[in-house]
C-alpha cells in the first residue's frame, strides 16, 4: 500500500498501517479497524469517515501553561511559509500512512498569519493550491475548514461578539478566505467553534446585543458560503468554557434554540465534541441524542476528557462504552452524511515518540470500530430494540396515539386519568446494562 512522499520522509521506519486483527500484538497496526469490512450495508471506512486534526498533530509541541513543548518535530523547524509547505507535506504522509480518509484544519494550522490581512490571505491560497494537489494525488478529503478567530491577541474579547466592530471586520476577512479555501478544497462541512463568543465579566458585558451580532456574522458567513457554491452544512461546536468563563454555544441546546431565534436552523448543524459535552456536565451520548432528537446531528469531533479534572484535556478515544453508546446514538441519526470522526485530540505531553502520533490514531480508530461493530449488534441483533420500544408501547395505539398525534384536548386527556390503572412498571436498567456486557464481551 503506499503513502504520500514529499521532498522528505517524516515518519520513517513507518510504513502504511495494516489491519492485523486481534490477535495481533504488533502495535503499529488494527487490531479492529478493517476499513473494508462491511457492517450492514457500508464498509468501517464508510461508516466512521475518520479525519485527522491538522492542529493538534502537526502544529502543537506539546506545551502547556507550565512549560515550553518538549516534542521535536522536524516539520515545524523552518518558520513561514517554507515551514508550512514541510509541514504539509509531513501531514499528508501521514494521513496517508494512517488511512485516514480525510482531515481538518484551521486557517492558521495550514499557513501562517502575514504582516496584512492580504498577505495572510495570499498565504492561505498558496498553501491550499499545493493542498489541493496533494489531495487530488492521494484521495485523501477535507471534512471540514475553519478559521482560527481565537488565537491572536486581537481576539482576546471575541470575534463577532467583539465589542469593537473592527475585530468583527478582521474575523469577516478570515472567515470570507476560510470558506473561500473550504470552496477550493472541497470541504464538506464548515465549522464555528465559538471559543472566545463568551464572556469573562458580566459586569462589562451587552449579553444580547452580543448574540445578536453573533447571528448577524454567521448569517453573512452562511449567506457568502451560498454565494461562492458551498453546499454542505455549516456546524457549530458547542462548548461552554474555556477560554471564555462562559461561551454563548454552551451545549447543544442552547446552540439549537439560537438557531432557531436567528432562523439558521435549515443551514446549521452540530458538531459534537465528546471533551466538550462532558466540560457541560452532560455526556457525549446526551449531546448526540439531542442532536439526534433536533434533527440536527452533523458531525463529531472526537476525543475524551479525564473523569479526574474538568478540563479539555482533548485525550484519544480509549473508552469502548462510551464509542458504543455514541455509534448507536450516531447510527440511530442514520449515520454520517457529509459528517465524520475528526480526531481533535492530542497526544500527551510527555508522549515525545514519533511513533506516538500513530500509536494515538490507531488506539481511536481501533475504539471507535469496536463501537460500531457492538452499536450494530445492539441495535440490530439483541434485545435492546424491542425493550425500549415496550417501554412506550401505550403511544402505539388507542389514546395513546391519538395523544401523541395531537388529536386529543387537555379536558379528553384528564377525563382517562384512573388511579388503578397505573402499575409499576420497570424501566429495566440493569438487565440493559447486562446485556450491553454480554454483547461487548463476546463475539
Ligand atoms: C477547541 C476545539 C477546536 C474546534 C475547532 O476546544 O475543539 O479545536 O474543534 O476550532
Ligand atoms: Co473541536
Amino acid at each position: 500500500m503506499s503513502y504520500f512522499k514529499g521532498n522528505r520522509e517524516y515518519f520513517p521506519g513507518i510504513g502504511r498501517i495494516a489491519y492485523e486483527g486481534p490477535g495481533s500484538d504488533n502495535p503499529l497496526a488494527f487490531k479492529f479497524y478493517d476499513e473494508n469490512k462491511m457492517v450492514g450495508d457500508k464498509t468501517m471506512k464508510e461508516h466512521l469517515r475518520f479525519a485527522v486534526a491538522y492542529w493538534h498533530s502537526f502544529c502543537a509541541d506539546g506545551s502547556d501553561p507550565f512549560g515550553s513543548g518538549p516534542r521535536t518535530m522536524d516539520w515545524n523547524e523552518k518558520s513561514g511559509m517554507d515551514g508550512a509547505k514541510e509541514k504539509l507535506d509531513a501531514a499528508f504522509e501521514f494521513f496517508t500512512k494512517i488511512g485516514a480518509p480525510h482531515y481538518c484544519f484551521h486557517d492558521r494550522d495550514i499557513a501562517p498569519e502575514g504582516s496584512t490581512v492580504g498577505e495572510s490571505e495570499k498565504n492561505l491560497q498558496t498553501i491550499t493550491n499545493l493542498a489541493k494537489e496533494r489531495q487530488d494525488a492521494t484521495g485523501v478529503k477535507l471534512l471540514w475548514g475553519t478559521a482560527n478567530v481565537f488565537s491572536h491577541p486581537r481576539y482576546m474579547n471575541g470575534a463577532s461578539t467583539n465589542p469593537d466592530y473592527n475585530v468583527v471586520a478582521n474575523a469577516a476577512a478570515q472567515v470570507k478566505a476560510a470558506l473561500e479555501a473550504t470552496v477550493k478544497l472541497g470541504g464538506e462541512n464548515y465549522v464555528f467553534w465559538g471559543g472566545r463568543e463568551g464572556y469573562m465579566s458580566l459586569w462589562n458585558t451587552e449579553m444580547g446585543r452580543e448574540l445578536d451580532h453573533m447571528a448577524r456574522f454567521l448569517t453573512m458567513a452562511r449567506d457568502y458560503g451560498r454565494k461562492i457554491g458551498f453546499k454542505g452544512p455549516f456546524l457549530i461546536e458547542p462548548k461552554p468554557m474555556e477560554p471564555s468563563k462562559h461561551q454563548y454555544d454552551f451545549d447543544s441546546s442552547t446552540v439549537v434554540g439560537f438557531l432557531r431565534k436567528y432562523e439558521l436552523d435549515r443551514d446549521f448543524k452540530l458538531n459534537i465534541e465528546a471533551n466538550h459535552a462532558t466540560l457541560a456536565q452532560h455526556s457525549f451520548a446526551h449531546e448526540l441524542e439531542i442532536a439526534r432528537a433536533e434533527g440536527m446531528f452533523g458531525s463529531v469531533d472526537a476525543n475524551r476528557g479525564d473523569p479526574q479534572n474538568g478540563w479539555d484535556t482533548d485525550q484519544f478515544p480509549f473508552d469502548v462504552y462510551d464509542t458504543t453508546e455514541a455509534m448507536v446514538s450516531i447510527l440511530k441519526s442514520g449515520g454520517f452524511s457529509t459528517g465524520g470522526l475528526n480526531f481533535d485530540a492530542k497526544i500527551r505531553r510527555n508522549s515525545t515518540d514519533r511513533e506516538d502520533l500513530f500509536l494515538a490514531h490507531i488506539g481511536g480508530m481501533d475504539a471507535f470500530a469496536l463501537g460500531l461493530e457492538k452499536a450494530w449488534t445492539l441495535l440490530n441483533d439483541s434485545e435492546l430494540p424491542g425493550l425500549v420500544k415496550e417501554r412506550y408501547a401505550s403511544f402505539d395505539k388507542g389514546q395513546g396515539q391519538d395523544f401523541e398525534n395531537g388529536k386529543m384536548t387537555l379536558d379528553q386527556l384528564a377525563a382517562e386519568a384512573d388511579y388503578g390503572k397505573v402499575k409499576p412498571i420497570s424501566g429495566k436498567q440493569e438487565k440493559i446494562e447486562n446485556i450491553i456486557n454480554r454483547i461487548l464481551f463476546t463475539k
